[in-house]
């Protein structure tokens, strides 16, 4: 198999951070399907538990910590473990993150500092926590988790937009600087994707219509959908595998071409 066309992740350990559900666990599934063992961490040790079991269903035997990936402590002591216990870390997907949609002006300082530091500080956290033993290893593989907000903003999410620009921005740093160690870092911008996250945007009006935004996105999409969470699976086992060794620093958007398009004209 010519290494440039291999797609395997055979042999690889894979962390997917905040990963028992949603766009981390798919991701983790579809990584687990092209061979690659999956580690995963959650806060809490009841999410954790849940997670085990969900991937247990899936067939798949993960590894699962209880680690809140803003504290470095707890993150290099993770990192440690998982070292000890599973192995040195191939593929690391910075995932875990969160989201407050309130308006700028109304927005506590704190709440702000929050979502930076849980979006933003921490995927910096862990990347510095598992780049020296990549280095060693003479090859890793990083993949952020941006998002459209790391291109525009929209009302009410500016902590959020503000932390995947930055996301975008460290990605294509992290590329620059480590590049030469056979380093990989590279991001996936998810368009809208139907996920715990994005629940309260497709909540069923009380007249039983549907939310005004995820009208706002159905019309905004070509394939006139709401992604889901496994679409974005393929392109992270790509990003992960030897295929993708010469592409570094990219975001590579998965929005269903909500970017290409104007929008469909309200009927
Ligand atoms: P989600 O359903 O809210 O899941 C987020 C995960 O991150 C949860 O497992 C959560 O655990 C975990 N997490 C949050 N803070 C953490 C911390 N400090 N330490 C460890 N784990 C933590 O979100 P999602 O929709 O799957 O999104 C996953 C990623 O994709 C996020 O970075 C998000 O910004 C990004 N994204 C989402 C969309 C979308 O449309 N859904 C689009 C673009 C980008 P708890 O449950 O314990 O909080
Ligand atoms: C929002 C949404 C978005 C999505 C995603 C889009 O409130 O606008 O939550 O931010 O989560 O990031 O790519």
């Amino acid at each position: 198999m010519d290494k440039k066309t291999n797609f395997s992740l055979e042999g690889k350990i894979a962390l997917i951070t905040g990963a028992s559900y949603g766009i981390g666990f798919a991701i983790a599934k579809a990584m687990a399907g092209a061979g690659a063992t999956i580690v995963f961490n959650d806060i809490k040790q009841e999410l954790v538990d849940k997670g085990i079991a969900a991937y247990k269903e899936a067939g798949i035997d993960a590894h699962g910590y209880v680690c809140d990936v803003t504290n470095e402590d707890a993150v290099n002591e993770l990192v440690k473990k998982v070292e000890s216990e599973v192995g040195v870390i191939d593929i690391l997907v910075n995932n875990a993150g969160i989201i407050k949609r309130i308006p700028m002006i109304e927005m506590s300082a704190k709440d702000f500092r929050q979502v930076i530091d849980v979006d933003l500080n921490a995927p910096f956290i862990v990347s510095k926590a598992v780049i020296p033993s990549m280095i060693k290893k003479g090859h890793g593989k990083i993949i952020n988790i941006c998002s459209m907000m790391s291109e525009f903003g929209r009302e009410t999410v500016s902590a959020y937009a503000a932390a995947k620009g930055g996301l975008k921005m460290l990605t294509r740093n992290i590329a620059s600087e480590y590049g030469e160690y056979n380093i990989q870092c590279n991001g996936i911008g998810p368009g809208y994707i139907a996920t715990p996250q994005t629940a309260p945007l497709r909540e069923i009006q009380p007249d039983g219509s549907r939310h005004p935004f995820d009208q706002f996105i159905i019309s905004k999409t070509p394939a006139g959908r709401w992604g889901e969470a496994s679409d974005l699976g393929g392109p992270a086992v790509f990003l992960a595998s030897d295929a993708s060794d010469f592409v570094n620093g990219q975001i590579l958007y998965v929005d269903g071409g909500i970017q290409a398009y104007i929008g469909k004209q309200p009927s």
